[in-house]
């Protein structure tokens, strides 16, 4: 049974069969999956390269999921806008990415879409709360950004419960969301430290051995053991 908080799940579209992309969205949608995830990357800040707008722009056509775009790149400022005219209703920036997020967190309202803070799992707590009254979520990384497939960063799920706690001492209304190996096993204790939106891809809903609808039943089913976080 779940509790009060709603884990809602995001599909990472890079982990998706591409060559039937269209109807792998459509299986998702079927599947209950709450959102898209799209990971852009411009081999300067990560070394490799991801999904651009032209992507987007076409599945948007297709659904009316909400989709967010995790932007792995140097300068994301250049972006911002492409992304947010291409169908993003969040646009992930790295805290590590820029001198200057308050001013691009602003320019992403502006434009209409939800800022949302990613950081690396170097990256300490500390340095995302001045910026936690700019964004609506804060996307932790718990594998290091740039590709999929790893392992969990294991120091990474007492970062969440540590962001919790400093989200709920202001009294703010923030989603944790976890990007990165969110595997049946590991979903549940990212949950119980605090994540209330999970990133999923290799390790779970894109899983070579089950199908899309497999996937997410299974999720739900580890879910649903999972202990409350500290605190609500
Ligand atoms: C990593 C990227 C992620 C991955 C996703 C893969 O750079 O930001 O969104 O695509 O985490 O999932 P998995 O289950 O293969 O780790
Ligand atoms: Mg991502």
């Amino acid at each position: 049974m779940y509790f009060f908080v709603k884990v809602r799940l995001s599909a990472s579209i890079i982990c998706a069969d591409l060559a039937e992309l269209g109807s792998q969205v459509k299986k998702l949608e079927e599947a209950g999956v709450d959102m898209l995830h799209f990971d852009v990357m411009d081999g300067h800040f990560v070394p490799n390269l991801g999904i651009g707008p032209v992507v987007m722009e076409w599945l948007r056509g297709l659904t009316s999921l909400p989709f967010e775009a995790h932007l792995m790149i140097e300068q994301p400022e250049r972006y911002v806008q492409q992304f947010v005219e291409a169908g993003s209703q969040i646009v992930a920036i790295h805290l590590e990415a820029t001198n200057d997020f308050r001013t691009l967190a602003r320019q992403i309202r502006k434009l209409g879409a939800s800022p949302s803070i990613a950081l690396n799992p170097e990256t300490p707590v500390e340095a995302v709360v001045p910026f936690l009254d700019e964004v609506s979520q804060v996307l932790v990384m718990t594998v290091q950004p740039g590709f999929t497939g790893q392992r969990l960063v294991k120091h990474t799920i007492a970062k969440i419960a540590r962001l919790k706690a400093a989200i709920d001492s202001r009294g703010l209304d923030i989603d944790i969301a976890t990007d990165g190996n969110v595997s049946f096993a590991n979903a549940p204790r990212m949950v119980s430290a605090g994540a209330s939106l999970l990133v999923c891809g290799t390790s779970s809903i894109f899983s070579p051995e089950l199908t899309i609808l497999e996937g997410v039943r299974r999720l739900h089913r580890a879910l649903s053991r999972a202990a409350p976080p500290a605190g609500g």
